[in-house]
C-alpha cells in the first residue's frame, strides 16, 4: 500500500504503530471506536461509510516524534502495521533491510500490546540487532512487566516521548550512556533502572505533527478525507481512579499545560489549505482546561477562528465540572464546535465520590441540561458498572440516563460500558488491596519461541483483569444486559456496513426495480437506526424492573429479547436475524 521509496534510504528511526488486537473476546467486547483500519478499507467502504470517516484518527503520538526527530535532522519513517496485516513478514524485512539505529513501537492502550510484540520478536528473529524501544501510555504503566519479561526489548519511554527519543538516537550513535537520558526505562546489570522524566515545557516549542497518513488519503481520496486530529493541550489535572491520567501525571510534573491560540489557529490554517480539512477532532484529554487563563485562551481561540474565517468545526472532550457556560460555549459554537463528549460516568453520587469524580449530579445535570439546548451533538462518557456497584447505584444511573434523556444521544449503546481496570491507575490498586480483584497468575518470560497463545496469555495478564460483579442480582443483569448490546451493536458496526458496502457497490448496475428494492432495504435499516434511543430505553427500563423484582431472573434475558424483536419487527417489518437473511439472500438474487 505505502510506497516503499524510503527503505532504499539508510533511516534512523522506524516508528511502528501496531495493530488492534482484542486479547479476550469476551472481556474486550465492550472496547468501542475501532480505531484506524486501512486506508483500503476506508476506500472501499465509501460512500456508505462517511460516518467512520468523520472519526478516523491517524496517531498523533508518532507523528510529533516523526517530525520533532527531523528538526534534529534525524530521519524516521512511521509504519502503520494495520496496512500491513496480511503482509507483515515482508514489511519487517524491509524495515530490517535499513538497519535503522532505533525501532520504536507506539502502546497506547492493551490493544496494541499483543502486535507490538510479535514485531518484537519478528524482528529479533530476523537478525534486527539494534535498539528497539516501546512508548506510549500503556506501555509506560507497564514497563516494569515489559522490560522484565521481554529480553528482546531494550528499553521503553516514560511519558512524553519527544526528547527522551531523540536523545536515545543520538546516545546510541555516539554511544553514551543510556543512564543519562531522562524518561527513560531500561535493564542494568539485571535490574530495572528508571531515570526521571522530562516534557517539553513549552508546547509551542513542538514542530506541527507529521501529515504523511492525510498525504496518503490525499493520493488516494482527493480532497475527500476532511478530518484530522489534533491536540491543544496535554495531561488532566483530574484525580479519577479508574483513570490512568492521574498515574501518568507522574510522568509529567506540569499536570496541564496548553498551546498558545497562535501556534494552533497556524496549524489548523495550514490543514485546511493543504488537505481540505473541515473536521479537527480534538483529542486532548481536558479541552477546557482550568482556570481563567484557559478561559481566555478558549475564548481567543474562538475569536481566532472566526478572524482567520476558517470554516470548519470541531470536537473535544470536556469535564463536566469545567466552566461550561453559555457566554463560552456560544463563542465556540459560533466558531465551529458541534461535538462536545462530556465526561460524566456515572448517574450515582455515590459511584463518583467512590471514582474521585470531583463532580455532582446536581452540577452534571445542569451542564447537560445547557449543552443539549444549545444543540450540540453531545456524547456522554458513561460507566455503567463496576466490580462493587450496587443494585441501588444501578438503579440511580438508569433514572438518570432517562430524566436527563442522554440516550437520545447519537450512539446510545456506548453508555452501556463496564470499568476496565487499567494497571497502574489507583482504582486498580484499591480493588488488589481489598481482595476485589486478583493478583495475576505468574508470568512466563516471552522467548523467542514463544507462541501467539504464550504471548497473548503474557499480554492479558499483565494487562488485564477480568472481574465478576461482587452483587448477585447486579452480576446477572449486567451478563444479559452487555450480551444484547453486544449483539446489537455487532449487528450496527459489522454485519450491516457489510450488507451495506455491497448492495451500495451494485447499486449501480441494477435496473430500476432492484434499485428501488435496494433503496428500500437502506430506507428500512435508517428507520432502525433511527429509533435506537427509545429501544436504549426500553431494554433500561427492562433492568430497572428486573432489578426491582418486577421481572424474574429467567424471564429477565427473554424481556430484553422481545424488546429488540418488538422493535425490530415495527421497524424493520422483521427480527434482525430475518432482516439480514433477507438482505443477503437479495444480494444473491442481484446480478
Ligand atoms: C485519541 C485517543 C483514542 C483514539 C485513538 C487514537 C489513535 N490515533 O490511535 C480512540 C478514540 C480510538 C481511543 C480509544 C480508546 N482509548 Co484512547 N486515548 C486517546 C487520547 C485521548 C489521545 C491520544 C493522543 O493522541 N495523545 C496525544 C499524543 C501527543 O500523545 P501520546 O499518544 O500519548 O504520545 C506521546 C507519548 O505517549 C509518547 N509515545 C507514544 N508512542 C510512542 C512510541 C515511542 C517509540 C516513544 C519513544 C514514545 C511514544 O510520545 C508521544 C509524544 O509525547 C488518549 C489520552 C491522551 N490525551 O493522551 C487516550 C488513551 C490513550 N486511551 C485510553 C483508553 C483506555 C482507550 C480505550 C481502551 C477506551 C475504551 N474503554 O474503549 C479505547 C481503546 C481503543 C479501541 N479501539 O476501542 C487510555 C490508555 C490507558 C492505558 N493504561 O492503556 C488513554 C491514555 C486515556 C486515559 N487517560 O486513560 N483512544
Ligand atoms: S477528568 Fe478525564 S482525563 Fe482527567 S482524570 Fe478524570 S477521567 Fe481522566
Amino acid at each position: 500500500m505505502k510506497d516503499y521509496g524510503w527503505f532504499n534510504n539508510k533511516v534512523d528511526t522506524v516508528l511502528i504503530v501496531p495493530n488492534e488486537i482484542v486479547l479476550n473476546e469476551n472481556s474486550d467486547a465492550m472496547f468501542r471506536e475501532k480505531n484506524i483500519e486501512n486506508i483500503e478499507t476506508h476506500i472501499k467502504a465509501l460512500p456508505t461509510n462517511f460516518f467512520k470517516i468523520r472519526f478516523f484518527r491517524e496517531n498523533i503520538g508518532v507523528s510529533i516524534l516523526k517530525s520533532y526527530l527531523s528538526k534534529f535532522s534525524y530521519s524516521s519513517e512511521i509504519v502503520y502495521m494495520d496496512e500491513y496485516i496480511n503482509t507483515q513478514p515482508d514489511i519487517i524485512n524491509k524495515i530490517i533491510s535499513v538497519n535503522p539505529t532505533v525501532i520504536g513501537i507506539s502502546i497506547m492502550y492493551n490493544l496494541h500490546l499483543l502486535n507490538a510484540i510479535q514485531i518484537t520478536i519478528d524482528l529479533r528473529r530476523k537478525g534486527y540487532t539494534g535498539h528497539i524501544v516501546y512508548g506510549g501510555p500503556c506501555a509506560t504503566l507497564l514497563c516494569a512487566e515489559l522490560l522484565n519479561n521481554i529480553p528482546w526489548l531494550d528499553s521503553v519511554a516514560l511519558g512524553e516521548g519527544e526528547i527522551t527519543l531523540r536523545l536515545l538516537v543520538e546516545y546510541i550513535k555516539e554511544k553514551k550512556p543510556l543512564s543519562d537520558i531522562p524518561g527513560l526505562a531500561f535493564r542494568f546489570n539485571g535490574v530495572i533502572k528508571k531515570s526521571a522524566p522530562t516534557i517539553v515545557e513549552n508546547l509551542d516549542d513542538l514542530p506541527f505533527a507529521n501529515r504523511d497518513y492525510l498525504e496518503l488519503f490525499k493520493a488516494k481520496l482527493g480532497n475527500m478525507m476532511t478530518v484530522c486530529s489534533i491536540y491543544t493541550s496535554r495531561g488532566c489535572a483530574g484525580k479519577c481512579t479508574f483513570c490512568s491520567a492521574p498515574s501518568l501525571g507522574e510522568y509529567s510534573p506540569t499536570l496541564w499545560r496548553c498551546r498558545s491560540v497562535n501556534s494552533l489557529l497556524n496549524e489548523m490554517s495550514l490543514l485546511v489549505e493543504q488537505y481540505g480539512i473541515k473536521y479537527f477532532d480534538i483529542i486532548d484529554e481536558n479541552f477546557f482546561g482550568y482556570g481563567t487563563d484557559a478561559y481566555i485562551r478558549l475564548e481567543n481561540f474562538a475569536n481566532g477562528i472566526i478572524e482567520k474565517k476558517l470554516k470548519i468545526s470541531f470536537r473535544g472532550e470536556i469535564r463536566a465540572d469545567a466552566k461550561l457556560n453559555h457566554d463560552i460555549l456560544i463563542k465556540l459554537k459560533n466558531a465551529g464546535l458541534t461535538d462536545i463528549l462530556l465526561g460524566i460516568e456515572s448517574g450515582s453520587q455515590s459511584v463518583l465520590n467512590r471514582w474521585q469524580k470531583g463532580t455532582k449530579i446536581s452540577m452534571i445535570k445542569s451542564v447537560i441540561n445547557l449543552v443539549q439546548t444549545m444543540g450540540f451533538n453531545f456524547d456522554p462518557a458513561f460507566i455503567m458498572v463496576d466490580p462493587i456497584t450496587t443494585v441501588d447505584e444501578f438503579l440511580e444511573s438508569i433514572d438518570f440516563i432517562i430524566d436527563t434523556q442522554i440516550y437520545k444521544c447519537e450512539k446510545p449503546l456506548y453508555l452501556f460500558n463496564e470499568m476496565i481496570i487499567f494497571p497502574g491507575t489507583k482504582i486498580h490498586e484499591q480493588f488488589l488491596k481489598d481482595g476485589v480483584i486478583n493478583e495475576p497468575e505468574a508470568i512466563q518470560v516471552i522467548s523467542l519461541k514463544s507462541s501467539q497463545q504464550d504471548i497473548n496469555a503474557f499480554c492479558q495478564k499483565i494487562s488485564f483483569c477480568d472481574y465478576t460483579i461482587k452483587d448477585k442480582h447486579v452480576c446477572l443483569m449486567w451478563t444479559a444486559l452487555k450480551g444484547k448490546v453486544n449483539y446489537l451493536t455487532n449487528f450496527i458496526e459489522i454485519r450491516m456496513p457489510s450488507i451495506l458496502s455491497e448492495l451500495n457497490k451494485r447499486f449501480s448496475d441494477q435496473d430500476l426495480l432492484k434499485k428501488e428494492l435496494i433503496i428500500n432495504k437502506i430506507r428500512l435499516y435508517n428507520k432502525w437506526l433511527k429509533g435506537l434511543s427509545e429501544l436504549t430505553k426500553e431494554l433500561l427500563l427492562c433492568a430497572k424492573g428486573y432489578l426491582k423484582d418486577d421481572i424474574k431472573e429467567k424471564q429477565f434475558e427473554s424481556s430484553l429479547q422481545e424488546c429488540i424483536d418488538k422493535f425490530s419487527n415495527n421497524a424493520l417489518g422483521e427480527k434482525i436475524e430475518g432482516f439480514i437473511t433477507t438482505c443477503n439472500s437479495f444480494l444473491n438474487s442481484l446480478n
